[in-house]
């Protein structure tokens, strides 16, 4: 899944994308890297972020949704609002990417797929204090509850998402990576998110050595190396900014050999 942020203000890609041209350019150049899922993206939800108004939000993200739907792309609605998701899906979006795990009942309406992600708190104040008892276990039984409401509701698929940076501390991003196989167990397929996250920065350091975050341009080996982890534990889909070196890293995964010459 690639991602697509028309936003001013998202934590790595703040307004590159605002306009349409340059969303639907960088939207096309995902796809033929290899992202199957666009993901739509009008309300920045990174630490600290302000809420957007419901006109803001449908103003940046509706004509590109109906762009890319109708050149066949499949496309998700990244947004926490019922009246974004329903006017998205009219436009052509087939999969509501929703971050507060809330709108699995207008999934159901609108008979369309939707991820239910886990984040504790709000964006302006989750990543104050985050505390968990079971952060494994609490995360689970948030999603896992929903999830299956939502099926039994009838919306056509599910997905869940531990919702990486969401409300949790760099260890609590690192237990839910280690523990991904609980979630894969579920039998709902997972989505996992850890590109160019503040938790990279902070496992990662400068390169010149100094005691500081790697900024967020320079988190690329870590996203790829979650993102592989994930994969290979049984993620059914990652959420990334860096869609051709994570296309890679999935073929070298699925080990499917490519060769010319039968013989070789
Ligand atoms: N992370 C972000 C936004 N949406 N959706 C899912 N399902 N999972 C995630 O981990 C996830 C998400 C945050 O990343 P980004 O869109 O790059 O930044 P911003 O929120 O600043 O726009």
């Amino acid at each position: 899944m690639g991602v697509l942020n028309v936003t001013p203000d998202s934590f790595s890609d703040g307004g590159r994308f605002s306009d349409l041209a340059a969303a639907l350019a960088h939207a096309r150049s995902m796809v033929a890297d290899g992202a199957d899922w666009i993901d739509v993206g009008g309300e920045s939800t990174r630490p600290g972020a302000t809420p957007v108004a419901l006109e803001d939000e449908q103003r940046r993200v509706l004509p590109v949704v109906e762009a890319l739907a109708d050149e066949g792309v499949a496309v998700s609605i990244d947004t926490r609002k019922a009246e974004v998701a329903r006017a998205a899906v009219v436009a052509g979006a087939t999969l509501i990417n929703d971050v507060s795990a809330s709108l699995g009942s207008v999934a159901a309406e609108l008979g369309v797929g939707w991820v239910a992600m886990h984040a504790q708190g709000e964006p302006a104040s989750m990543q104050r204090a985050p505390t968990y008892l079971d952060v494994v276990g609490e995360v689970l039984e948030h999603l896992v509850t929903r999830a299956d409401a939502a099926v039994a509701a009838g919306v056509p698929a599910v997905w869940i998402d531990p919702g990486i940076g969401f409300g949790k501390t760099a260890a609590h991003n690192l237990a839910l990576l280690a523990h991904l196989d609980r979630f894969v167990a579920t039998g709902h397929p997972v989505l996992v998110g850890t590109s160019r996250k503040a938790f990279l920065g902070s496992l990662l350091g400068t390169s010149d050595g100094a005691a500081q975050p790697a900024p967020v341009d320079d988190r690329l080996e870590g996203s790829l190396a979650t993102a592989t982890w994930a994969m290979a534990n049984g993620a059914a889909m990652v959420r990334v900014h860096d869609v051709r070196p994570t296309a890679q890293a999935a073929l070298v995964i699925a080990g499917e050999i490519i060769t010319k010459d039968a013989a070789a």
